[in-house]
């Protein structure tokens, strides 16, 4: 991102795949909360090229025989993330940088599936206090913003895992996870059986975060031919993103969450980027709504001075 790549804004007012409502209300909070109007001002080019809605808020029905066991609002999600995949895909094509704005973390299945046929090599990186890597059998609570990483993985529910192809869209070792503190048993399981590069707020701690985001920026740009990043606000501690369903204390500070980003464009290996979570009936004076603004201007490259 040295040279100023054109920005595609993608926005999807979607919360089925979230255990509560809200996060649809994240994209126009964020816009409100002067998302382009402050990039411009960083002589950014950025165009709101869509919003991506199931027609009548209603998902084409699954036939009776499709097994939605413990996967909520299956139909929904899949018809969502179907539409977003194609979009990023097209964005991707065209040459500009896609910027999705959630909604809830399911939406990263379309994102990861649009982008997935444009590289050979994409790497991740996760920040999120939660890894998102459980399947129907695993997750404790049926939620499928909590499954988004697996299924991206391939695994998951053919419907889902088969957006776009039924290729997996990221590899494990392509992938690294910053700011963990909750994960499930079996999430846990996968991380250590697959060997994913995983970031946990103890190691945040321990070493500082210009030292893990320097690691994990080495290790991701030694073997990907493209980064995109897919930022959860709970990453963040409560206290600086109230505005969230699941959130976990002993989070990210202000700070650390933005040297992140901003290491990141100075890096300028990111080429494709979405922010999830923010739920505005959950925030406090639109705290995070403005906390997003300010980290995706800093992806961009704003500086403090
Ligand atoms: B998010 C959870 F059990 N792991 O699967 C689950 F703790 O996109 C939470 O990271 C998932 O916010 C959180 O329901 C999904 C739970
Ligand atoms: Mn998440
Ligand atoms: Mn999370
Ligand atoms: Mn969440």
């Amino acid at each position: 991102m040295s040279t100023k790549p054109t920005i595609a804004a993608i926005t999807v007012p979607f919360d089925l795949g979230a255990g509560r409502r809200g996060a649809s209300k994240g994209p126009k909070a964020i816009l409100q909360a002067g998302l382009i109007r402050g990039l411009q001002q960083m002589d950014i080019t950025i165009d709101h090229i869509a919003d991506i809605r199931l027609p009548d808020d209603k998902a084409t029905p699954l036939a009776a025989e499709v097994d939605q066991t413990n996967l909520k609002y299956l139909a929904e999600v899949l018809e969502v993330n179907t539409l977003l995949a194609k979009q990023v895909s097209q964005v991707v094509e065209q040459g500009r940088f896609p910027l999705v704005i959630g909604g809830d973390h399911s939406i990263a299945i379309g994102t990861l599936a649009g982008l997935s046929g444009h590289y050979q090599n994409l790497g991740v990186i996760w920040i999120d206090a939660h890894s998102d890597l459980n399947s129907a059998d695993t997750s404790p609570s049926g939620n499928i913003h909590g499954m988004s990483l697996a299924v991206s993985l391939g695994m998951g529910h053919p419907l889902l895992t088969s957006i776009m192809g039924s290729h997996d869209k990221v590899k494990a070792e392509n992938i690294v996870l910053i700011a963990a503190r909750s994960l499930d048993e079996g999430e846990k399981k996968l991380i250590r059986s697959l060997g994913i590069k995983c970031y946990t707020m103890y190691d945040i701690d321990r070493k500082g975060m210009a030292s893990i985001m320097q690691d994990a920026i080495d290790y991701i740009s030694s073997k990907t031919d493209g980064v995109h990043l897919s930022f959860d606000v709970d990453s963040l501690d409560p206290i600086e993103a109230p505005g969230t369903g699941t959130i976990v204390k002993g989070g990210l500070h202000y700070r650390e969450a933005h040297l992140a980003v901003e290491m990141l464009h100075e890096a300028g290996i990111v080429t494709s980027a979405e922010f999830v979570e923010v739920n505005p009936l959950l925030d406090d004076n639109n705290k995070t709504s403005q906390l997003a603004v300010g980290l995706i201007s800093s992806l961009l490259g704003k500086q403090i001075l």
